[in-house]
């Protein structure tokens, strides 16, 4: 889109600059011709100037910098992280530590349901994190070449979504209750989940339509953070330990994000805990 746009641009600077110059092969008077040039000029300068000042115009000239507000932690901005990091899109954040900061947030209609993650992208502000996911799947390809491929990619990632939503919310269950929860989530990824990937990676390097997409993307996410909670869970899921390991060697965008210093967060601890808490004004029960 952007380099489109930038074609055009260049396309309105060489026919403006030129057509003047080729005008002199016309009969005409050489004050006209120079009256001609300062008008294109000044015609090809407006634009240029408005396009740099406004979103909206039909032509922007620069690229605008994503910017992700949320947490300086995982919860449910990891996966734009992926994403984003995946189509090999650099993105700004900015890290909510305060009430204040959210307060603003609100004050100034940022978020359209209160809550974030919230996303800067194209002159938009996007909030719920599967309409922020499926705007850049859309925008990079990474949503499927039809419908049909766009279903089953949407069923992979929202079953990955609530898979990994079970292991989003283990930092903010009762201490007394997280060895249930994980027996749950364990059972739960071996027999519900894993079996469905391990099958859907029999002879194949993706899991829709033999190329990449956001559904490979959170299935990435998810087993290394499967792995995390319990080591050697994907020793009875060959493929799907199989295209862990080929994605992370052979995409050099993933191999950078798994590298400490890059933008992956850490699992979460006490202060990532005690941010939340404190910029959503909520006190946990029973902690
Ligand atoms: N459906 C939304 C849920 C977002 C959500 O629950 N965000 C939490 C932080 S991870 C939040 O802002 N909570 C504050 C609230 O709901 O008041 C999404 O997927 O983005």
């Amino acid at each position: 889109m952007h380099r489109v746009n930038g074609a055009c641009d260049r396309v309105t600077t060489v026919f403006f600059l030129y057509w003047p110059i080729s005008c002199t092969s016309l009969p005409l008077p050489l004050d006209i011709v120079h009256i001609l040039t300062i008008v294109c000029f000044a015609v090809h300068f407006t634009i240029s100037f408005s396009t740099s000042h406004s979103p909206q115009f039909p032509f922007p000239t620069m690229a605008e910098k994503v910017v992700l507000h949320y947490f300086n932690g995982r919860g449910k901005m990891e996966s734009i992280r992926w994403l984003l990091t995946v189509a090999e899109v650099e993105f700004d954040e900015v890290h909510l530590t305060t009430r204040e900061q959210f307060l603003k947030l609100l004050g100034d209609g940022d978020l359209m349901f209160q809550q974030v993650p919230m996303v800067e992208i194209d002159g938009m502000k996007l909030v719920q994190t599967r309409a922020i996911l499926n705007y850049i799947a859309g925008k990079y390809n990474l949503d499927g070449k039809d419908l049909k491929e766009r279903a089953m990619i949407n069923m992979y990632s929202e079953g990955l979504r609530d898979l990994m939503e079970m292991i989003m919310i283990l930092p903010f269950t009762p201490p007394a209750d997280v060895p249930a929860k994980l027996e749950t989530i364990q059972s739960k990824a071996t027999e519900r989940y894993l079996p469905v990937f391990e099958k859907a990676l029999t002879g194949a390097m993706h899991l829709v339509g033999g190329q990449l997409s956001c559904a490979d993307v959170e299935l990435l996410e998810c087993t290394l953070m499967l792995e995390e909670k319990f080591t050697g869970i994907l020793s009875q899921f060959p493929n799907v330990k199989s295209f862990q390991g080929k994605n992370i060697t052979f995409k050099p965008a993933i191999t950078r994000f798994l590298q400490p210093g890059s933008k992956r967060k850490p699992q979460p601890d006490e202060d990532y805990v005690k941010t939340v808490l404190a910029v959503f004004d909520v006190k946990l029960l029973s902690r």
